[in-house]
């Protein structure tokens, strides 16, 4: 009942110069992804979005059971939905239920709970996980590293429109059950996250902040 094995046929080797080389261009690209929160309304074509998909779709996941779904919004009704709903979770959270310590860990990126990018954005992808699996007669199945699966899933999506020239933003409203309903998702689904993807506004700003060094996030032994 297992899968066929068959030759890796897939792998590239690079000589280790060239080795060297790709992997110092591939930081020197990445590390220019900013998180941005002001989108152009510019549109951006459906092809690009597919191929990203379908580069989240090849991540490594608990046990090939992919526990994931991407349910992509660029219908203006169903954003307008989604704005006013994120907005009176994040009303509610900014206002009563972020404890003190939070608002100050966020305070110097100024955010509020005004999300108009929501409806701006050509798109809005949103990332579910699938905590348990379901068989057409409605059983069950149990599903393994859900959570990292799709972490992995999402962070090589945003990979990807980083590498097609998109950009994008990270939007966690808490709870978010409310994305089930609007887009008519099944209970086994969670919402991941809210992510928003187009051009940026012009003349968009960014904080100034600086990442950790490689001293700080890794050790070797
Ligand atoms: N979801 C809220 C609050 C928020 C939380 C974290 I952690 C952030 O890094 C940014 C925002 C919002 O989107 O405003």
């Amino acid at each position: 009942m297992g899968y066929d094995f068959v030759p890796l046929s897939t792998y590239q080797e690079y000589p280790v110069e060239e080795m060297k080389q790709r992997a110092a261009s591939f930081y020197e690209n990445i590390k220019r992804r900013r998180t941005i929160r002001e989108f152009s309304d510019r549109p951006v074509p459906r092809e690009i979005i597919e191929h990203c998909l379908l580069a989240a779709g090849t991540a490594p996941n608990g046990a090939n059971q992919q526990p994931w779904h991407f349910a992509v919004v660029s219908n203006p009704e169903k954003k307008r939905e989604i704005r006013e709903a994120a907005e009176s979770e994040e009303r509610e959270f900014y206002q009563n239920r972020a404890p003190d310590e939070w608002l100050e860990a966020l305070a110097p990126l100024g955010t509020d709970e005004h999300k108009p990018f929501i409806e701006i954005a050509p798109y809005l992808i949103i990332i579910f996980a699938q905590s348990y699996g379901l068989t057409p007669e409605g059983e069950k199945i149990k599903h393994y590293y859900s959570q990292e699966s799709v972490g992995i899933a999402t962070g090589m999506l945003i990979t990807a429109l980083h590498n097609a020239g998109l950009a994008t933003l990270t939007h966690t409203p808490s709870p978010m059950n409310f994305l089930n309903e609007i887009l008519n998702r099944p209970v086994n689904e969670k919402p991941f996250l809210n992510l928003v993807v187009g051009y940026p506004a012009e003349g968009v700003q960014v904080p100034d902040l600086s990442k950790k060094s490689l001293d700080e996030i890794a050790t070797f032994t």
